[in-house]
């Protein structure tokens, strides 16, 4: 695909998004969750933590171009760039952050909607910039569950070329 009509899609899709996310649902509780967002020419490499809440343990899951949390998660982000600047940004949740190569920034959010919400990468960080897509996925508490059983090796987006 053109990068002109990628360019378009992701535009259109965030408009999509924009209009359909944010706002109020669950009201219960919040429980936190870490991940790390790692940009990289031209993947998102997720590591979220596993049932023990806790980063760089032995019950991790490793992603790519997907995050995927039960709704009601506090979901606090460390982000880092492995290579160049690149740029994360979720419009649904008015998140954007620059990754400068060497350091490590942080974010929160609150995912109280159950949904779907596109990421994507706001910098020109190479030829494959526009493959550095991705999905942040809030399922429902049974979703979730059957989610971690069913392991999470499969992507929700591969890189298209
Ligand atoms: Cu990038």
């Amino acid at each position: 695909m053109p990068n002109l009509a990628k360019i378009a899609l992701v535009c259109l899709i965030f408009l999509v998004s924009c209009s359909a996310g944010g706002g109020s649902g669950y009201q219960g509780p919040l429980r936190d969750q870490a991940i790390l967002v790692e940009g990289r020419m031209f993947v998102w490499e997720i590591t979220q933590a596993g049932q023990d809440g806790a980063l760089h343990t032995a019950d991790d899951r490793h992603l790519k171009n997907e995050i995927v949390i039960p709704v009601g998660t506090r979901l606090k982000i460390q982000l880092k760039s492995q290579d160049v600047l690149h740029g994360f940004f979720l419009p649904t949740f008015k998140l954007h952050h620059r990754l400068l190569p060497g350091e490590v920034g942080e974010e929160t959010l609150e995912a109280r909607r159950i949904g779907s919400f596109p990421f994507a990468c706001s910098e020109v960080c190479g030829v494959g910039h526009g493959q550095m897509m991705g999905t942040l996925r809030v399922l429902s508490a049974e979703d979730y569950e059957r989610w971690l059983r069913e392991g999470s090796t499969k992507t929700a987006m591969e890189p298209s070329g």
